[in-house]
């Protein structure tokens, strides 16, 4: 039996420029965005990145998606070199996935998502071995059933929770560190994450639900300056705080704007 991966800060991450049309982007408030400030804070967030140690590829942004940059969605990477392109819930996403899929080709095997069914990437929430999967306004039966297979052929379980409130699952919940999650007080059923001897962290900034761990590196969205507080008490974290309202006023935050791949014979978010 080979060692199962260790956790660790992912060798390199995907991102997708934010294009000009970003202010059209789908959201749930129509909240004016400002499209240059959205770029700096990408640039930061690219930053963020490089400063734990994380190789950054840029992808091109597409003018015809205006949510391109929330490139997590298209994808899911299940390991250094294994990678499963989505069908994304909102039909007019749909074209973002080829682009990425093709990028992604380059250096993993990706497999192709059939034609039904959905899955957004920011559904699926990695803990070790096991891929818990939202079933949210996003992603469906079918789309959480050909996960379950493509993950079988990688020995990754996959369990599904019910997602009521936000937009994806890990709208409010995020990993922490191994074994440990950071959750929405209120945002989703805890009972299945801690019968499994998960410690779940429970924060009341929706902002602060989704941080993104680099190995011991969080980052933690500066609009959730309570829940940064709280984690930089933590053992073993290194918090560091990363503007993004302007991707929040897009119901994104910290994952969604990249795609994650570990070194080889890690695991990571
Ligand atoms: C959408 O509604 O699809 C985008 N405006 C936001 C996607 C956020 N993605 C994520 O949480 N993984």
């Amino acid at each position: 039996m080979p060692n199962p991966p260790e956790f660790a800060a992912p060798a390199r991450a995907y991102l997708r420029a934010v294009p000009d049309s970003y202010d059209r982007c789908l959201r749930s408030e129509p909240l004016p965005i400002d499209v240059p400030r959205a770029r700096a804070q990408h640039a930061s967030y690219a930053e963020a990145l490089r400063a734990a140690g994380v190789e950054v590829a840029l992808l091109e942004a597409d003018e015809g998606c205006p949510d391109c940059c929330f490139v997590e969605d298209t994808a899911l990477v299940l390991g250094a070199e294994r990678a499963l392109s989505t069908r994304p819930g909102a039909e007019g996403r749909r074209a973002e996935v080829g682009p990425v899929g093709a990028a992604l080709q380059e250096r993993l095997r990706v497999a192709p998502f059939g034609p039904g069914g959905t899955l957004d990437g920011g559904d699926v929430l990695r803990v070790g071995q096991t891929l818990f999967v939202g079933r949210s306004s996003r992603t469906d039966e079918t789309g959480v059933a050909r996960l379950r297979q493509v993950a079988a052929e990688v020995g990754l379980e996959v369990v599904a929770l019910s997602v009521a409130g936000g937009l994806h699952l890990k709208s409010v919940v995020t990993l922490l560190a191994p074994g440990r999650l950071v959750a929405l007080r209120e945002g989703i059923a805890l009972e299945p994450l801690r019968a499994r001897g998960l410690e779940c962290l429970e924060v009341d900034e929706p902002a602060g639900a989704n941080v993104l761990a680099l190995g011991p590196i969080v980052l933690v969205s500066a609009a959730a300056p309570a829940t940064a507080e709280l984690l930089a008490g933590q053992p073993g974290l290194e918090v560091r705080a990363v503007a993004v309202d302007e991707f929040h006023k897009g119901d994104g935050a910290l994952t969604c704007l990249s795609l994650r791949v570990p070194p080889p014979g890690g695991w990571c978010v």
